[in-house]
């Protein structure tokens, strides 16, 4: 073993030439596991059984993720741990595929029993509706993954150099086309699974077929160079932050029909500090698709990433570079030829907010859905507020179904009206009925999971969120600003996991307790941000918000967005706005 506790393994900082690839260059090493891979499978059987160490090996670390897992380590011991020549703390996070993020109360049920039994007692709804279970142990990783798969999700190309989870703009109230596009998400994600059994095998026990390892039709053997997400929209609300995905497709709907989707490609937040390569990027609107062309549309798109696509310098890997190297034009004119067929021009469409709408709303059927404010997607039983329990309680009875929002929030949804007032005392009786108390800004912040989980994270980002929203909150009422609607962001690192890119103010994680400012994205998600301040401490941000609120409060135009005046006045830069006006 090595000095992290790990078996000796292969170098994954160093790259190797391969054959096949020509004009590329050096193949990234992640490229030469998974060729070699035999269909993900690698070792995992054997580093599961090792009883030796807590961890895998890491070219099964690696290749898990395609499975759905991360392994992580808990951060808050890992010092002590080293100290006392301990292996650190090791444990596993699973996440779902959960197109659209619908759930039934069953799923839920199951999966908050997991959570208790295996994880570490808390249920986590993701930026990308999933769930997620931290602190799982490695002897019960296929367990948890045997009886996630008994519930019918599964956790498949939830993470990995696949398509991952596909979002769903999340509530279903004004819209009889929503569920014809939640049925195209739903299909598309079928679609752009991987083929291979290796799934099934490890983690389901089916017995491999010999023979079978090597078919992946769509993705081939070293599938994309890097992740790949999908996100549908339903105008007038963004909730998915359309333009930050890979492929974005906005609902066109007229008279209450689904005509199609405007196509959009080319989306991404992560970046690097410190390399100018990397940056966040909006999506570029490409054309106008028919409903009945999404799975080729979509599947032209990844497949001219997946033939494009850098596989020798993952950093510079997401489909927004390819783009961003082979030119729009040519991009655009390649998955023209792929689809068969001209893009049509985009239609025109207009958004209002990305974030959530919260409470009771009737839907076109009256049925009723209720949103509620799950601070950082983190569900947990603590002193009056009994996030667990109180799903618990209502899954139990609930005849409808869950939706986890974009925003790590929940709907309760398609509730009978005669149902509404139990589901209202179940949330009081757990402390669940004041989630949007205090200012209003506080029920559109977006916190990433950040430590004491994230292998990547520099800086708090969930943990700090309660402090930092309370001292924010306070600067806004001394300005007066206490029901001003304002996106506020965090994440613990420049992966941007919260999507801070689109924050009308952001914290992006530099270093411990230090964070880069980011000021002026717009509140529909069409505009990026701009960096203000850089690695400042809490301090800092306070008297620079302190300095901008009062500004805003005295200068700002009408019902002017906070995120608008300061680019409107100079504070930072115009950032990039979207640049095609839909439909022109
Ligand atoms: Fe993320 C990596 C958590 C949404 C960009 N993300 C990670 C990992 C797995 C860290 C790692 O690689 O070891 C984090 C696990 C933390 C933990 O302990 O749970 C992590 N990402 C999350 C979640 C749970 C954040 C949350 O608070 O909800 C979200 C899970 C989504 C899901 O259900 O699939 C999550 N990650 C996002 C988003 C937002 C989105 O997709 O809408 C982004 C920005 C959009 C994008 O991809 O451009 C995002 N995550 C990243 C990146 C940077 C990718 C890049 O292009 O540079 C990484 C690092 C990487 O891939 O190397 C990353
Ligand atoms: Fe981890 Fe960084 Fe993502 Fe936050 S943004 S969850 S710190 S990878």
């Amino acid at each position: 073993m090595n000095a992290t506790g790990n078996h000796d393994a292969p170098n994954f900082s160093s790259p190797s030439r391969s054959e096949g690839e020509a004009g590329r260059g050096l193949l990234s090493p992640v490229e030469t596991l998974k060729r070699e891979s035999r269909g993900l499978r690698g070792t995992l059987r054997e580093s599961l059984e090792d009883a030796i160490t807590g961890s895998l090996r890491e070219s099964d670390a690696q290749l898990l993720k395609f499975h759905g897992s991360y392994q992580q380590d808990d951060r808050d011991v890992r010092e002590e741990r080293r100290l006392q020549k301990l292996e650190p703390a090791y444990s596993f996070m699973i996440r779902t595929r959960l197109p659209g993020g619908v759930a039934t109360p069953a799923q839920w049920l199951a999966l908050d029993a997991l959570a208790t039994r295996y994880g570490n007692d808390t249920l986590r709804l993701t930026t990308r509706q999933a769930f997620q279970i931290h602190g799982i142990l490695k002897h019960d990783l296929k367990p948890t993954i045997a009886a996630i798969n008994q519930t019918l999700i599964d956790t498949i190309a939830a993470c990995g150099d696949v398509n991952r989870n596909v979002m769903v703009s999340a509530n279903p109230v004004e819209s009889r086309a929503h569920a014809k596009v939640q049925a195209h998400a739903v299909a598309l994600s079928e679609h752009l699974l991987p083929h291979t059994r290796a799934y099934h095998e490890i983690w389901l026990d089916e017995q491999q077929v010999v023979g079978a390892e090597a078919s992946e039709p769509i993705y081939g053997p070293t599938y994309l160079p890097r992740k790949f997400k999908v996100g549908f929209a339903i105008p007038p609300v963004n909730d998915v932050d359309v333009f930050s995905q890979d492929l974005g497709l906005i609902a066109i709907i007229e008279g209450g029909e689904l005509l199609g989707y405007n196509l959009l490609a080319g989306g991404g937040m992560g970046t690097t500090h410190g390399d100018a390569r990397t940056y966040p990027r909006l999506a570029d609107v490409l054309g106008f698709i028919r409903a009945d062309q999404v799975i080729t549309a979509a599947t032209a798109v990844l497949t001219t990433q997946r033939d494009h696509g850098n596989r020798s310098d993952r950093k510079l890997s997401r489909l927004k570079y390819t783009i961003d190297r082979l030119g729009l034009d040519a991009f655009k004119r390649e998955v023209e030829a792929r689809l068969g067929e001209p893009l049509q021009p985009a239609r025109e469409v207009h958004f209002d907010h990305n974030g959530d709408r919260f409470g009771w709303v009737e839907g076109f059927d009256g049925r009723w859905h209720h949103t509620l404010r799950i601070e950082s997607g983190r569900l947990r039983d603590t002193g009056t507020v009994r996030g667990l329990s109180g799903l618990r309680a209502i899954a139990a009875e609930h005849r409808g179904d869950f939706r986890l929002t974009p925003n790590q929030n929940l709907v309760i949804a398609n509730v009978d009206a005669a149902d509404r007032a139990r589901i209202d005392a179940l949330l009081a009786d757990h402390g669940l009925d004041d989630q949007l108390r205090g200012a209003t800004f506080r029920r559109f912040a977006l916190a990433c999971v950040a430590l004491p989980t994230c292998t990547l994270a520099m800086a708090e980002a969930e943990r700090y969120l309660p402090d930092i929203l309370d001292r924010i909150e306070s600067v806004l009422i001394q300005h007066g600003l206490r029901d001003e609607p304002l996106l506020f962001r965090i994440s613990g690192c420049p992966n941007g996991c919260s999507r801070p890119y689109l924050g009308e103010i952001a914290l992006v994680g530099k270093a411990p307790g230090r964070y880069n400012l980011m000021l002026g994205a717009d509140f529909e998600g069409r505009r990026l941000n701009r960096l203000y301040r850089e690695n400042i401490d809490e301090a800092a941000i306070l008297a620079e918000l302190d300095m901008l609120f009062a500004r805003f409060a005295a200068e700002r135009a009408g019902g002017e967005h906070f995120g608008d005046f300061v680019v409107r006045t100079g504070i930072v830069r115009a950032p990039v706005a979207i640049a095609v006006e839909l439909g022109a």
